[in-house]
């Protein structure tokens, strides 16, 4: 018997992932992002390419699918669907986030379940990956009402969850308040003190530097890039988008770099203070977002000088650095020609594949510096991963060990991104060797397990 060693071009591979997945284009456009590079990349290395992995890895081991019932306060039942995509487990048991949000679908959570596997390969540590949610929107609902559906969801969840099996954690909608009552329903139901999710708070089994380490990662990985460029983040001027989890740490450690952050978002518009937003500020975001559950167009009521725009991105604002944090597809087109009018340094991503395809495609012709999510979002997931070792080795680290173990894995990752991205004139092409980088790892893997 022979192996083929036909590798198809990229539109015929994304055809057979078109009609494989019917309208799931989220699904579709992150097949496409990583294909583009590894495709040319098995033509050189047929090995991968006779063991079909990219096509192995483009179908998820599986996807459970659930409803969710649960009763509001006016005694009404309401009926969300749940699920969980199990994309790979080849280099360590799944693991990423559970998203609740209205706009929640299979093929988004196919999407980020996808991304999440490279994204953990590149973290070296071993995890692999998966994630899930609901279109059950906690905006709006009382404590009682997210309780009762988090009891809910996870009386499904818990059968297909473990320490060693498949360990979940938060993402949009899902914060601290959310983990506390999956993992107490958990816990409940199978009896044991585990680590079966992350992001768990410090009193029971979280690690310290979790809430932080998305943002604070995204910055770490952004001045690597920076510094391979002599560039530094002091005296740079910072449009952020998002006023979540991930937003706001990059945001906290942008400040305390020296950069000055010009704006915060939600689904609602962007905020712009030209004086900048300081770290008193920012405390403040964080109580209104956090405590009070408010909305960012609230800052420009609190703060002179600082405006509120309805509905628009903040792409327009003139700015030496671009740090998409909030969700998928925020980045268009014409957001991205604004931001290279306006001669932007570099364009990093702390959200999940916010730069459509076509913004990524401008990023990467004009050659600016441009971290893709998959490598510069990676330490939340990282310091996941390090949770999940202090929780099986029944130990708690210091904030300031953690920090160094981030930091190291971010300087890590940059590095991996420049051995297998950087071209002969020495420029770096972040997104291919984000891809090919995080590919690797998981194909030997595969390769090693033989046709399973
Ligand atoms: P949060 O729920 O804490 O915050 C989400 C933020 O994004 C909010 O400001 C929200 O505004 C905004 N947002 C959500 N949906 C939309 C939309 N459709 N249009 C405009 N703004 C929107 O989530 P996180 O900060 O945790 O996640 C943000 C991004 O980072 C996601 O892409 C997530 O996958 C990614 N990520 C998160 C990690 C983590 O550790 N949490 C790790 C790696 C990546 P509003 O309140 O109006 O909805
Ligand atoms: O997208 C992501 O990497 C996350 N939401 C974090 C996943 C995790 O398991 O910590």
């Amino acid at each position: 018997m022979t192996l083929s060693n036909h590798c198809p071009d990229l539109e015929t591979f994304i055809d057979g992932v078109r009609s494989r997945n019917p309208g799931q284009d989220e699904f579709i456009q992150a097949v496409r992002d990583v294909a583009q590079d590894i495709i040319p990349f098995v033509r050189d290395n047929p090995e991968y390419n006779e063991g079909e992995i990219l096509r192995r890895i483009a179908e998820p081991d599986r996807i459970v699918s659930f409803r969710v019932c649960w009763e509001d306060d006016d005694h009404n039942i309401r009926v969300e669907r749940g699920w969980r995509v199990q994309n790979n487990n080849a280099v360590g048991p799944y693991k990423g986030g559970l998203r609740f949000s209205d706009n929640v679908t299979e093929s988004v959570l196919k999407f980020l379940a996808f991304e999440q596997t490279f994204k953990n390969s590149l973290t070296g540590l071993p995890m692999g990956g998966g994630k899930g949610g609901s279109n059950f929107n906690p905006k709006g609902k009382s404590d009682r009402e997210v309780m009762r559906f988090c009891q809910s969801f996870m009386t499904e969840l818990y059968r297909h969850i473990g320490p060693d099996t498949d360990v979940p954690a938060g993402d949009i909608g899902v914060g601290s308040r959310e983990i506390g009552y999956l993992f107490g329903q958990y816990k409940r139901l199978t009896g044991r003190w585990e680590g079966a999710l992350t992001g768990k708070a410090s009193e029971y089994g979280g690690s310290e530097l979790r809430t932080e380490a998305t943002g604070y990662g995204v910055v770490y990985f952004l001045r690597e890039m920076l510094s391979r460029k002599d560039e530094e983040l002091d005296g740079k001027t910072a449009v952020v988008s998002g006023s979540g989890n991930v937003a706001l740490h990059a945001a906290e450690k942008l400040i305390a770099e020296g950069a000055k952050v010009l704006t915060l978002s939600d689904s609602d518009g962007f905020i712009h203070d030209p004086d900048g937003i300081d770290q008193d500020k920012l405390d403040w975001v964080k109580t209104l977002k956090t405590e009070k559950r408010g909305r960012i167009s609230e800052y420009a009521e609190e703060y002179n000088g600082a405006e509120f725009h309805q509905d628009k991105a903040p792409w327009q604002v003139d700015c030496d650095l671009a740090v998409p944090c909030a969700t998928q597809n925020e980045l268009d087109e014409d957001g991205a020609e604004a931001l290279l009018d306006n001669d932007v340094l570099a364009v990093v991503e702390g959200a999940n594949m916010p730069s459509t395809t076509e913004a990524a495609e401008r990023f990467r012709e004009a050659g600016i510096l441009f971290g893709p999510a998959k490598a510069a979002n990676a330490g939340g997931v990282a310091v996941s991963g390090l949770e999940m070792s202090q929780n099986s080795g029944r130990v708690s680290w210091e904030h300031e060990k953690l920090d160094s173990m981030l930091t190291e894995l971010m300087q890590d990752i940059h590095g991996k991104c420049v051995e297998s991205g950087e071209g002969e004139d020495g420029a770096v092409d972040y997104v291919r060797g984000a891809n090919i980088a995080g590919f690797r790892r998981v194909a030997d893997a595969m390769l090693a397990f033989g046709v399973v």
